[in-house]
Formats: structure tokens, C-alpha cells, sequence
């Protein structure tokens, strides 16, 4: 099944099957247990971030990418494992049903998001890839709310969709530079057994388009 939420912007809901997902888990423990571990970032304004991440390939920090995580202790960034491209390809080609979309899509970034109960994510968008190459998101854990939003600005007209354990949503052409944000996490009831202990698990891959 594959909802379009809007022209580039396609929703298939439990794309990834249990294995998968209890990989992906597995994975995502790993290496948010390497290096300074899973961190919520700071803004420039000295907030902190409600969610906690760890990325692969580029680190990302407000607002931009490094190869070192020159917030925390400057560290080399987690490599992107080959196999993640190859599930990256495979969600751009069942996402869009066409092969050849997805033959060139070599994504060099990983975003790895964990929201606890309280956790949101405000609306935004991501500009700081310098690839117009679409974003592929997953999702494992907790249901949450997630808002889509116009390109404009973060005021209405939005979308509510229900991102449940599982889902899979790629974003690219018109809708790469839509806004878009985690108002809240849903009870979670009868979740799908991943592995993960609470809370839900978000992850992005991304085309840097950085050399
Ligand atoms: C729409 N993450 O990491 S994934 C993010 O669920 C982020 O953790 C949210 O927004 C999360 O930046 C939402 C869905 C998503 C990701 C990237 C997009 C939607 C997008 C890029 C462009 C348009
Ligand atoms: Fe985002």
C-alpha cells in the first residue's frame, strides 16, 4: 500500500518486516554505544534538543554537517555501512514504484533520532543537505504523530499522518523542502516485539551532496 501525502512525498505503511526491524534495532544500539554515545544536540539559542541522536557518515549538528563531531568530543563520525544504501535504494524504488528512480540513489548519511514519551520534534526543514536527492525515513517503536507542513512556512495548510512501527515515508522532489515536525509520541498498544525497550526510533538517510 503506498498513500502519496503530496507530489514526491509517499507513505508505505509497514514496509519494513519484523526482522528488519529488530536489525535495524540491533544496529542502532550499537552504534549509538560507540564513540560519546546518543546525545541530544544544542541550538544556538542553548537549548536542547528533546530527541537524542547519533549519526552515520556526516555528523550533523545546528546547523551543519562534519566528517568530525566537533560539538561533542570532535571525534570521527560512525562510517555509512553499504548495506543501508542498498535498503535506502529499495525504499526509493518501492516508495516511487519505479527502479529506475532509485538506481543512482546513493545516500552517505544516516540520521538516527530517539524520542522518549515527552520528545517532539518542532516544525523545520532540512536544508543543510546540499543534494536535492529525496530523504528516506523509518520508523520502529512507539507510535507518533507526524506533521507535514508546505514549503512556505509552518503555518497551515498541514497534513496529520500517523507514523506507526514499520512505516516507511520518502520525501523528495517538491515536498524535500516541505516543513515538517513530531508534534507527539501515541500510546503505544500492541507494539510489533523490535527490541526496543520505549520510545521511538526514527531513522533518515540522506544524500550529503558534500565531498
Ligand atoms: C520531509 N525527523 O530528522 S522523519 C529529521 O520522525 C526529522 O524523527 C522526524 O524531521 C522524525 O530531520 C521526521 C520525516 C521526515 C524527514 C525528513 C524530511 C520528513 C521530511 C525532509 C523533507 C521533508
Ligand atoms: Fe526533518
Amino acid at each position: 500500500e503506498r498513500r502519496v501525502l503530496a507530489p514526491g512525498a509517499v507513505h508505505v505503511p509497514d514496509w519494513l518486516d519484523l526482522d528488519r526491524q529488530r536489525e535495524l534495532v540491533r544496529a542502532c544500539r550499537e552504534w549509538a554505544s560507540e564513540g560519546p554515545g546518543i546525545r541530544a544536540a544544542v541550538m544556538p539559542n542553548g537549548g536542547q534538543m528533546s530527541v537524542r541522536s547519533v549519526c552515520l557518515g556526516w555528523h550533523w549538528y545546528p546547523y551543519r554537517y562534519s566528517r568530525t563531531r566537533d560539538d561533542q568530543d570532535g571525534s570521527p563520525v560512525t562510517p555509512f555501512p553499504e548495506w543501508l544504501g542498498d535498503l535506502g535504494r529499495d525504499a526509493v524504488a518501492d516508495a516511487y514504484g519505479d527502479p529506475d528512480r532509485a538506481r543512482g540513489y546513493r545516500p552517505d548519511i544516516a540520521l538516527i533520532n530517539h524520542y522518549d514519551d515527552g520528545a517532539r520534534m518542532g516544525l523545520h526543514r532540512d536544508g543543510d543537505e546540499q543534494s536535492p536527492e529525496p530523504v528516506v525515513s523509518l520508523s520502529i517503536g512507539a507510535p507518533c504523530l507526524f506533521r507535514f507542513g508546505n514549503t512556505e512556512n509552518r503555518g497551515r495548510p498541514w497534513t496529520d499522518v500517523e507514523l506507526h512501527s514499520g512505516d516507511l515515508v520518502v520525501f523528495g522532489d517538491e515536498s524535500r523542502l516541505a516543513y515538517h515536525g513530531v508534534p507527539k509520541l501515541l500510546p503505544a498498544s500492541d507494539l510489533p516485539d523490535t527490541g526496543l525497550a520505549a520510545g521511538r526510533l526514527n531513522i533518515t538517510l540522506r544524500v550529503s551532496g558534500l565531498a
